[in-house]
């Protein structure tokens, strides 16, 4: 019966949403700092390009990624972890943009989490077709601290799930300058992006950017 329902939105993109307790997206919260979170973005990737990272399983995953912060979240034939050095350049992962931290450290205030200080900024490049499959973030030490997610360029469908693989998620739709906060007990649950519609954003051209902000010891 809910099958008829599957490709309706859980929220129709106008206001915060809240999502359970301690999790909400803020809409457009970003914004404001457009300009300055793309010029620091631009920046930030000249040192550490995005690249194509492999799974522990040998598949080369559709989204890019990159890092900034005192870490960075990397995958290859021998696991996931966080790193200090870029294992591309040798070198350690470009500084966190001060625009960059005090945006997550806002959102994270506004949904009750004062104090949010990340030492790890994951960014993901999504180009036409590219998803993350459903997953939970769990190789962070600190699992009391949010994760803060920036979307900038095109929109994405973003799966929302719940604590088990299994459980059907709701589907939300974030676009350009949207940000959300999960912690509480959402800092578990299992999450996607869909694949990604073409289209041209003015800014970004042809490409989903994500900023996720952690906190990972
Ligand atoms: C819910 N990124 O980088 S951001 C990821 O849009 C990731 O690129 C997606 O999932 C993206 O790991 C989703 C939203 C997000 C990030 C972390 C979460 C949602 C989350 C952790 C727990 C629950
Ligand atoms: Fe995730």
């Amino acid at each position: 019966m809910n099958d008829l329902f599957d490709n309706l939105l859980a929220d129709d993109g106008a206001g915060d949403v809240t999502l359970g307790p301690g999790a909400a997206i803020l809409r457009g919260f970003a914004r404001p700092h457009e300009t300055a979170l793309v010029g620091a973005f631009r920046a930030m990737i000249a040192d550490a390009p995005f690249r194509h990272l492999i799974t522990p399983g040998g598949y080369r995953m559709s989204v890019a990624m990159t890092n900034c912060g005192a870490v960075g979240w990397v995958s290859d034939r021998s696991g996931y972890r966080y790193a200090p050095i870029d294992p591309d350049s040798g070198k350690p992962w470009p500084a966190m943009p001060e625009a960059f931290a005090d945006l997550a450290a806002k959102a994270a205030a506004h949904t009750g989490f004062a104090g949010f200080r990340p030492d790890a900024c994951l960014i993901n490049c999504y180009e036409p077709g590219a998803k993350l499959s459903l997953h939970q973030d769990k190789d962070e030490l600190d699992l009391d601290a949010p994760i803060v997610s920036v979307s900038l360029g095109l929109p994405a469908v973003f799966q929302f799930g719940g604590m088990a693989r299994s459980d059907r998620p709701a589907r939300h739709r974030l676009t350009h300058g949207d940000v959300v906060v999960w912690g509480g007990p959402s800092r578990l649950a299992y999450h996607g992006v869909m694949p990604l519609t073409d289209g041209e954003h003015p800014l970004l051209g042809r490409q989903r950017i994500n900023l996720t902000f952690r906190k990972t010891r």
